[in-house]
């Protein structure tokens, strides 16, 4: 079967939900990925940021062997020797008290959201059902009917009314607006620390501490969306460390399993998590020691060999090059560590036809909305391999 065969099987049996470069991809090694054709691409992806560890990671993909070979799932119904384990590992990295698993980050968001609800309604006093949650314009936390329910992108949200109520907008970045929108039944703030989706959004220097410092005198819960963000991607284990702040709840998912399985969790530093009793919340998968052991060697990996260093240092170096090149075509470089946003004049006529020029010369990236391109290769990337990715971008942008 060749790339085409591949691409009439997808349109005649599958749901038309996405519209993908057409390259067929069949394997994958650190920031490289192979095609059926045989061809060699670069990873600009990350598939969303889950691949930061690099594609197939050999610590990971042996430690998944063993244990899909010993015990795979259990239920929460009875214990594994993992889940402790992974526990105290992950919250030991990451400062926090409590942890809560699950498996992609839509579950991690719904399950924050039912826990400063709840918190709210139990520890804070709100009268029952009038807890409000703060989120911001452009926001991306996933795609339940409740999450799309609070965002701002049309196309998430036509046809899948009616929502959840609950939710107020305000603009990202702007820290007085959360001041003046906080009312006695606020419960919680949730925010991205960088917007991922909204096409590599840096709010102000010191936006999360002014956050901060307003949710602890008005006592709401601080929540950090770091599903995109967490995990050495900018250049720290958390975004929030750029501004030294803890949230109460912080979630992480996607590179928690370098993108072998879907693993999230929530993390929590104030004793929000502590309103759940058992029964009130749960997951078939969430927790189970397959997920926990993949998990746990994905961090180690991420820490033990220096990933976030490397995506500090390497993410400082690709925006400086990008931003030497004279293009017409790039109005604004921007993001931390290797979360790079790449903003193009409208003039351009949309970011995908250079991610198609691109993808031609062996380096694959996804527009974001229309006119950004978003470079966000693997943490273990090179610098040879960097100046190789930048010659790319140099010949296709022009420079
Ligand atoms: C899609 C975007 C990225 C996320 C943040 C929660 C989730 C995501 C900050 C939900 C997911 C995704 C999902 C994928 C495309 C992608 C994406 F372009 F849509 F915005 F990464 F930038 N919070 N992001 O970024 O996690 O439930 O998917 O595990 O939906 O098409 P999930």
């Amino acid at each position: 079967m060749n790339t085409q065969d591949y691409i009439a099987l997808e349109a005649k049996y599958g749901a038309t939900n996405y519209k993908p470069l057409d390259v067929v991809l069949t394997r994958g090694q650190g920031v490289w990925v192979w095609d059926v054709e045989g061809n060699r691409y670069m990873d600009c992806l990350s598939a969303y940021s889950a691949v930061n560890q690099g594609h197939c990671h050999p610590r990971i993909v042996q430690v998944m062997q063993e244990q899909a070979a010993r015990l795979t799932l259990t239920s929460r119904a009875f214990r594994n020797d993992q889940l402790g384990l992974f526990y105290q590992e992950l919250c030991e990295l990451t400062h926090s008290h409590t942890a809560l698993p699950m498996n992609s980050g839509a579950e991690a968001v719904e399950s924050c959201i039912k826990a400063v609800r709840k918190w709210g309604y139990k520890v804070k006093g709100v009268p029952d059902g009038q807890a409000e949650i703060i989120v911001c314009e452009n926001n991306f936390h996933g795609r339940t009917v409740t999450i799309v329910g609070f965002s701002t992108e049309p196309q998430y949200r036509d046809g899948y009314a009616p929502f959840t109520p609950g939710f107020k907008i305000i603009p990202f970045g702007d820290a007085q607006a959360l001041a003046d929108a906080i009312t006695p039944n606020t419960v919680a703030f949730m925010v991205e620390p960088i917007q991922g989706e909204a096409g590599v959004i840096v709010p102000p220097a010191g936006y999360l501490r002014d956050v901060r410092r307003i949710c602890t005198a008005r006592d709401i819960a601080l929540v950090t969306d770091e599903i995109q963000t967490g995990l050495g991607r900018t250049g720290k284990l958390l975004a929030e460390e750029h501004d030294g702040v803890e949230a109460d709840l912080t979630m992480i998912g996607k590179a928690l399993s370098g993108g072998f399985y879907p693993v999230s969790a929530v993390l929590s530093n104030k004793e929000v998590l502590g309103v759940f009793q058992p029964g009130d919340h749960g997951s078939t998968f969430g927790g189970n020691p397959l997920a926990c052991a993949v998990a746990r060697m994905a961090l180690h990996v991420l820490v033990e060999e220096g990933m976030i260093e490397n995506a500090a240092v390497q993410g400082d170096y690709l925006m400086a090059e990008l931003r030497k090149l004279r293009s017409p075509f790039i109005k604004e470089v921007r993001g931390k560590g290797l979360l790079v946003g790449v903003e193009l004049h409208p003039e351009a006529g949309g970011a995908r036809r250079f991610c198609e020029a691109l993808m031609a010369r062996g380096v694959l990236c996804k527009e974001t909305h229309e006119h950004v391109i978003r470079i966000a290769p693997p943490l273990v990337i090179a610098r040879d391999e960097l100046d190789w990715m930048l010659e790319q971008f140099a010949a296709v942008l022009g420079g």
